[in-house]
């Protein structure tokens, strides 16, 4: 062997090694307390939602404010201020270019803290999201600092309130994305008109919305309160025993004696308000209820009775048998469970059919919309929906909330989209989005599958051991959820499915692939959803197929963007589908998308990403009348579900 012929093949040998990452598996900050604010006998609860001051920092000077103290006095002090909504995202709001800021923005409210919240109780200050990354300062101090949108975050803030008196918060707000946050961007200078500029760029398809996204709350409880309070159910006999198994956590030290010893005693209340279980636990925090005649919680279509929650209440009580606090939340009681080839809810099998979504509508951007959430909710069960993905982040907890009493089965998705240039950091961060999110909703029922990213790129060398550590990660948290990530790559480079449960890919045959081609849908979908169970053997999904549709645009024959392009490709989606479910292992599908949506500016996108099934005005297209008549008809094959009376419009009386 020749000596350059050696040291060429050392090269490589050691290009390959230093390409591979080697990953640690270290541990993540955990989640604390921030159950859902709720008021009780013994807690308080006030909303900071309204019109805030706001400041937008010079892009090329992002720090500026922290380093010239803005938070110590009211910003209206260092900078003029314009009006905000709080919630939502700020991008929209203006007539001039708020919309593509990078960087810092400011925000300020004052508010009166009664005299009556005295220091015998805790304050807690909590923040539904922010996107991306918030810092809060409360008349000047610091307070709690926060990374990674779309998920809740809280601090006590009891000893910094003035009682009886005015308060001031202060909010920043940085809405950069780098290779390091989840999800990733990129923040490049580049030349303009004016000299340098910062631009931000990200391959995902929606807009980087930022800002107070979710509702500010302050809220009181007991010095002695319920921190946590996790909940599982069983179900036996046929459906009809039930078990509710709780867990809680106390926080506070106890201030005499008589509340050295805790106890907990947990009542179950059906619809009516009728108790049905109840247990006090002897000096323990966790316990179970057992009922009988239970009503499962069922999908909507699967049952007559779809959604059906219990109340549980837990009161937290000192040994004298003081109530120290009480917190309640609602309690579905199902069972899940899965295998190779099927995903059962109750013993029952499960077909998927639902939407991928965004939490997306004009004006307010990404910011909490309780119209446009019960919009969105009535339009899904309209079309016979039962199920939808968080593409591609945790929605709001009301949203959760709703699915919980609709009936509506969520595939919980963290906000990693577009994974690539694995790293340490980035894993750390990947990591504690799905600790935040399985903490925040772990007591839903409605949440039915944990999915750990959207589109990663897992053709990559690094791909395997990241995800391997991603799903190892979120099954340690969680063993009563199979796992999913949504994925773009072909079968053959795919390197994450095996650490998964269950199988989820995105193809746009017939839009992507083969634009137009309406003869070339069919048999790649049954082509691939078979190439993808037989490399796994797991149950498999679609979890997105589509076409770009501009309402009221008509073609025919069938032409891309028309709305007749969108119907046929659903309804040749339809065929594979159905040939598909006959094979036992295909499990759902889900259309891309339900509305509409805003995403970055590009020569693909006209005002956005249009393929919805409803404009983002949540007006339905052509395509969403066939889909109804599917998911419908899928209801009925399936689960024998009733049609609504105007599912058929009158034709011809063709019984005669
Ligand atoms: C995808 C992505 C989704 C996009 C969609 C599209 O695969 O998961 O975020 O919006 O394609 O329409 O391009």
């Amino acid at each position: 062997m020749s000596l350059s012929f050696f040291s060429l093949v050392t090269g490589l040998y050691v290009l390959h090694f230093s390409l591979a990452l080697i990953l640690v598996n270290k541990e993540v900050p955990q989640t604390r307390g921030m159950l859902y604010p709720r008021e009780s006998e013994t807690r308080e609860v006030r909303s900071l939602d309204g019109i805030w001051n706001f400041v937008r920092s010079d892009q090329a000077n992002p720090t500026q404010g922290v380093r010239d103290e803005w938070y110590t006095k009211d910003l209206s002090q260092s900078r003029p201020t314009i009006p905000m909504p709080v919630p939502a995202s700020y991008n929209d709001i203006t007539t001039d270019n708020l919309r593509d800021h990078v960087g810092t923005v400011w925000y300020d409210r004052k508010f009166f803290v009664p005299r009556s919240w005295s220091k015998n109780q805790r304050i807690w200050l909590r923040f539904g999201s922010v996107h991306y990354e918030a810092f809060v300062w409360i008349n000047g101090q610091k307070v709690v600092k926060h990374e990674i949108g779309h998920l809740p975050f809280e601090a006590e803030v009891t000893d910094i309130l003035n009682y009886g008196a005015e308060n001031r918060i202060t909010v920043m707000c940085d809405n950069a994305l780098i290779q390091t946050t989840v999800p990733q961007g990129k923040i490049t200078e580049v030349p303009n008109d004016n000299g340098m500029t910062i631009i931000q760029s990200y391959t995902f398809d929606f807009f980087n919305y930022a800002g107070i996204h979710r509702s500010v709350h302050l809220y009181t409880t007991p010095r002695t309160f319920i921190e946590e309070v996790e909940v599982t159910t069983a179900l036996s006999e046929n459906n009809s025993v039930g078990e509710v198994f709780y867990s809680v956590s106390v926080n506070g030290s106890a201030a005499n004696e008589a509340i050295n010893v805790l106890n907990i005693q947990a009542n179950l209340y059906d619809k009516e308000g009728a108790k049905v279980a109840n247990t006090t636990s002897d000096g323990k925090l966790d316990g179970c209820l057992k009922l009988t005649g239970v009503k499962p919680w069922w999908p909507y279509l699967m049952h007559p009775e779809p959604g059906y929650l219990y109340e549980l209440e837990i009161k937290l009580l000192a040994a004298n048998e003081e109530l120290l606090d009480v917190y309640r939340l609602k309690v579905g009681l199902r069972t899940l469970s899965w295998n190779k080839s099927q995903f059962l809810i109750n013993g029952k099998p499960v077909y998927f059919r639902g939407f991928g979504r965004h939490e997306d509508s004009d004006i307010r951007g990404k910011g909490l919309d309780n119209a446009l959430m019960v919009r969105d909710f009535n339009l899904l069960k309209w079309i016979g929906a039962n199920a939808y993905r968080t593409s591609h982040y945790p929605y709001s907890e009301e949203s959760m909330q709703f699915a919980d009493q609709h009936g509506i089965m969520i595939i919980d998705e963290c906000p990693s989209v577009d994974t690539e240039n694995y790293s340490q950091e980035l894993l750390g961060k990947h990591k504690s989005s799905l600790e935040q999110l399985i903490h925040r909703d772990r007591n839903h029922p409605s949440v039915v599958m944990w999915s750990i990213a959207n589109e990663p790129r897992t053709a990559s060398m690094n791909a395997d051991s990241y995800f391997e550590l991603v799903a190892n990660f979120t099954r340690s948290l969680d063993k009563t959820r199979p796992i999913t990530a949504a994925i773009a790559v072909p079968y053959t480079q795919d390197k994450s499915g095996r650490h998964l449960d269950i199988i989820s890919f995105n193809r746009y045959n017939a839009w992507y692939s083969n634009t137009g081609r309406l003869d070339m849908v069919t048999q790649n979908v049954i082509d691939e959803a078979t190439a993808w169970n037989k490399q796994y053997n797991k149950p498999v999904i679609m979890s997105e197929y589509g076409a770009d549709t501009l309402e009221g645009l008509h073609m025919t024959p069938a032409y891309v963007w028309s709305e007749e392009f969108q119907e046929e490709v659903f309804a040749r989606h339809f065929k594979a589908f159905d040939q598909l479910r006959k094979k036992g292992w295909f499990i759902g599908e889900f259309v891309w998308n339900f509305a509409d949506f805003k995403t970055a500016q590009s020569y693909t996108r006209v005002g956005g990403n249009k393929k919805g099934v409803f404009t983002r005005s949540r007006q339905p297209k052509a395509a969403a009348h066939l889909l109804r008549k599917r998911y419908f008809a899928l209801g009925r094959d399936l689960d024998q579900c009733q049609f609504p009376e105007d599912l058929f419009t009158y034709i011809a009386d063709l019984i005669s």
